[in-house]
C-alpha cells in the first residue's frame, strides 16, 4: 500500500493539510544525562536528537529541550522536584501541550508529573507506540501494535482514563500523540475486559503465525537474506537498489517500514535469493513492542544471512550497531551469519569513521543506496554466500523425470543440459542439502 505524507502527495487537499498543521501538538522534550557509574553508551545529545526525530515523525512540534544531569532517578518524578517546578514555570510562557520524556517513566512517575505539570506527560515508549499505531497497515501489524499498547497501558490505566475523558478516545488525529491507535479506544473497557482482549489478540496472532508457517514450509527453500538495522539506516533503500526497483517506500522518518516485504533477487544465471526488508530497531526499543512483533521478527530471523545495514553518516554509527546487536541478541538472532552493509557513504566528508568500522569488521561492504556505489559488490557477495557449500554434480535423468530438472533450476545452478536419446545429462551446482530427490541419478 502506498504511504503518503502531507509533503509528497500533490493531490492532498490543502484544506486537510492546513487542518493538520494547525492541530499539530507542541512539546517540550525532557532528557536526563546520567552521570552514575553505568553511564550511557548513547550520549544524551544523540538520544535527544533521536527523540526529536521521533516527535517529528509522530507529528509533534518540538518547542524546547531541557536536559538535567542526575546520577540516579528521582523515585516519584524521575527528575528533581526543583526541575519539575522549573518546567512548570517555563511552560507558563511556552504553553506547550506535551512534556515528552526521553527516559521511560513508571506509572507512578507519570501520574505525579501529570498532576504537577497539568499537561499531557508522555515518554519515549508512548511516542514509539504512537508512530507504530499511525503506520500499521496490515491486519497483523495492527493487532501487534494493539497488543503492545494494551500491555503498556494496563498499569497506567488510571492515568489514561483521565486523559481520554479530556481528549476523546480513538478520535484519530484530534486525540493527538499518545492517544492514537486501536489500543486507546480499548482503554474504556475495564481491566478484565482488556485482559480478555489481549488473550484474543495473542490467539489471533498465533493463528496467523501458524498459517504463515504452513505456507512457508510449502515453499521451496531458497537462500534467504534479511535486512536488519537501525531505523532510517536505509534498509528499504538498499533493497530497492539491489532489485533496481522502487517497490518499498522510503523516507527520512523513523519507522517508515513496519511490515516485512520480500523480493526475489536474480543474481546470476539461475541463482536467486530472497531478500526481506522489515521494521527497524532503535536503542531502548520497548520490550513489549519487541514481544508483540516477535512473530514478524522471528520470520525475518529464519534467514540464512542477515544484512545489517548501518548509516555511516550518522553521528554515532557504532552505538547504533551495538543497539541493533542488542535487539538481535534478545531475539536469539546473534548466531545467524551477518554481513555489515555500510550505507550512505555518499554523505561522508571524511572516511575516518568508515575505516574505523572496517578495521573492526573487515568483511563489511561500503555502499550508497542513492548513487549505487558498492551495490554490485554487495550483489556479488550475496551470490557467493548463496552459492557457498554448493558442489558440482552430474546427473543422468530419465526423460520422464523432467520435473527433477525444474527442481534443479529451482534449487541450484544448472550449468549444462544435454538431451540424449536415453536420458538427459545435466551438470549443475547444488547444495548437498537439496540432493535427496536426485540421489539415484548422480552419474
Ligand atoms: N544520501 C543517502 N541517503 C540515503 C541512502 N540510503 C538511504 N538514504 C535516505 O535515508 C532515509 C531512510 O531510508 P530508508 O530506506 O527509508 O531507511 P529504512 O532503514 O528502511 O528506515 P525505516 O523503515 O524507517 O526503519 C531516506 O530519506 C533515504 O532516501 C544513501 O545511500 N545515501
Ligand atoms: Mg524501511
Amino acid at each position: 500500500m502506498p504511504h503518503t505524507t502531507p509533503g509528497d502527495d500533490p493531490s492532498m487537499d490543502l484544506f486537510e493539510l492546513r487542518a493538520r498543521i494547525e492541530q499539530s501538538e507542541r512539546a517540550i522534550l525532557v532528557g536526563v544525562e546520567w552521570t552514575g557509574p553505568e553511564g550511557d553508551t548513547y550520549s544524551v545529545q544523540d538520544s535527544m536528537a533521536e527523540l526529536s526525530a521521533l516527535a517529528a515523525t509522530a507529528g509533534v512540534e518540538v518547542v524546547c529541550q531541557v536536559v538535567q544531569r542526575r546520577n540516579r532517578p528521582h523515585a516519584s518524578t524521575l527528575i528533581g522536584a526543583g526541575k519539575v517546578e522549573e518546567l512548570r514555570v517555563l511552560n507558563e510562557e511556552l504553553n506547550a501541550d506535551i512534556f515528552l520524556f526521553d527516559d521511560d517513566l513508571t506509572p507512578g512517575q507519570m501520574r505525579n508529573l501529570d498532576k504537577i505539570l497539568d499537561r499531557k506527560v508522555l515518554d519515549r515508549t508512548d511516542v514509539i507506540l504512537d508512530i507504530f499505531a499511525q503506520r500499521a497497515r496490515t491486519k497483523e501489524a495492527k493487532l501487534q501494535v494493539e497488543l503492545a499498547q494494551l500491555e503498556y497501558a494496563i498499569p497506567r490505566l488510571r492515568r489514561a482514563w483521565t486523559h481520554l475523558s479530556r481528549v476523546g478516545a480513538g478520535s484519530g488525529i484530534s486525540g493527538g500523540v499518545g492517544t492514537r491507535g486501536p489500543g486507546r479506544t480499548q482503554l474504556e473497557m475495564d481491566q478484565r475486559l482488556i485482559q480478555r482482549r489481549m488473550k484474543q489478540l495473542r490467539k489471533d496472532l498465533g493463528d496467523m503465525r501458524r498459517q504463515r508457517r504452513v505456507q512457508r514450509s510449502g515453499r521451496a527453500k531458497e537462500f534467504a537474506a534479511s535486512l536488519v538495522g537501525y531505523t532510517n539506516a536505509g534498509k528499504s533503500s538498499v533493497l530497492n537498489a539491489l532489485t533496481g526497483e522502487r517497490h518499498v517506500a522510503t523516507e527520512d522518518k523513523l519507522f517508515k517500514t513496519l511490515d516485512p516485504t520480500t523480493r526475489r533477487l536474480e543474481i546470476d544465471d539461475g541463482r536467486s535469493v530472497l531478500v526481506t526488508d522489515t521494521v527497524g530497531f532503535i536503542q531502548r526499543l520497548p520490550h513489549r513492542l519487541v514481544a508483540a512483533f516477535r512473530a514478524t521478527l522471528e520470520e525475518v530471523l529464519e534467514a540464512d544471512l542477515l544484512l545489517h545495514v548501518v548509516d555511516v553518516a550518522h553521528a554515532n554509527p557504532v552505538a547504533q550497531i551495538a543497539a541493533v546487536n542488542e535487539v538481535l541478541a534478545e531475539l536469539d538472532g546473534s548466531e545467524i551469519p551477518t554481513l555489515l552493509v555500510l550505507n550512505k557513504v555518499d554523505l561522508l566528508d571524511d572516511a575516518e569513521m568508515l575505516s574505523d568500522i572496517q578495521a573492526e569488521h573487515p568483511d563489511a561492504i561500503a555502499v550508497s543506496a542513492v548513487t549505487g556505489e558498492g551495490i554490485d559488490t554487495l550483489r556479488d557477495e550475496l551470490s557467493a554466500r548463496a552459492g557457498a557449500g554448493e558442489q558440482e554434480y552430474e546427473f543422468r535423468l530419465p526423460h520422464e523425470r523432467g520435473r527433477l530438472l525444474s527442481y534443479l533450476y529451482e534449487h541450484g545452478q544448472v550449468d549444462d543440459v544435454d538431451y540424449g536419446e536415453e536420458e538427459v545429462t545435466v551438470r549443475a551446482h547444488l547444495h548437498p542439502k537439496h540432493i535427496a530427490p536426485l540421489r539415484d541419478y548422480v552419474a
